[in-house]
């Protein structure tokens, strides 16, 4: 199987709606080696990963893990030469109309049974001003997702609608962030183990908690065009938290704190 070089028909939907589909692009055997990788993260989660849904009502060392999140690169030392991740760069070049070069993963592992929506957001409100429109995502689940399970949704055209107010989600002590959107612009999308969903850095997007009866695996990839010259200022509710110490600081005081070292 070779993977897919984006269509005309694929650039124009990607442009206007600000996400995309690609069906059956990653082969089964490649998968089965990601997701090798991310069954150790699971496995070693209390050292490897964040809770990315960490109650507010949970000490550290009793995290539940709603959302298992941590990184396949941190156990995987030839990853940057699989054949996958050169694709990802190469598609989403094409669907930016830019060079695109990998910038870091996401291992996101939902649990049976007690598990949280990753609440609606746009990429760019986690990452730097810098990234404005310079960013893209390629979401790769390592098994069938519906609205059952986990699946992503996104706001139609919502690339186009600016940039929105993010927040802290109430009763979450992770650097969780939401915004609010126009659900009746959203669209659920249930993908086979195989596809890829791409989306723009400005598209609000979310997925529900896991319902069903298995782990809900995906592996995120993140993008930057090669010319946004690192992440810049962050905005004002960006948080970021320290879950081997528990701290908590706002991206601005982590700033300020650098630039008092440096001096
Ligand atoms: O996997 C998820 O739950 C959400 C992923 C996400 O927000 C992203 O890939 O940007």
């Amino acid at each position: 199987m070779h993977y897919p070089v984006a269509s005309e028909a694929q650039l124009a939907f990607f442009r206007e709606h600000g996400y995309l589909l690609v069906r059956d692009a990653i082969p089964q055997a490649a998968l089965d080696e990601i997701e090798a990788h991310c069954d150790t993260l699971i496995a070693e989660k209390d050292r490897l990963a964040n809770d990315w849904a960490w109650d507010a009502g949970e000490d550290r060392d009793q995290r539940s893990f709603r959302i298992v999140q941590s990184s396949p690169s941190y156990v995987w030392a030839d990853i940057a030469t699989q054949p996958y991740r050169q694709w990802l760069a190469a598609f989403a070049s094409s669907l930016m109309q830019r060079d695109m070069v990998f910038w870091y993963d996401q291992f996101l592992g939902k649990p049976p049974g007690k598990s949280a929506p990753t609440e609606w957001h746009q990429d760019e409100g986690y990452w730097g001003r810098n990234l404005d429109d310079r960013g893209i995502t390629g979401w790769i689940p390592l098994q069938a997702v519906d609205t059952v399970n986990g699946c992503m949704h996104f706001i139609d055209r919502g690339h186009a609608d600016g940039m929105l107010a993010h927040r802290s989600v109430p009763g979450v002590q992770s650097d969780l962030l939401v915004c609010e959107v126009d659900e009746s612009r959203a669209v659920a999308c249930p993908m086979a183990r195989g596809d890829v969903a791409f989306h723009h850095s400005k598209t609000p997007h979310m997925s529900n908690a896991n319902n069903g009866t298995a782990w809900r695996k995906a592996v995120t990839n993140h993008l930057q065009a090669t010319d946004a010259g690192g992440e810049g200022d962050h905005y004002p509710w960006r948080v970021k938290v320290n879950q081997r110490t528990g701290e908590r600081h706002t991206a601005a005081e982590l700033a300020s704190a650098d630039g008092k070292k440096a001096r």
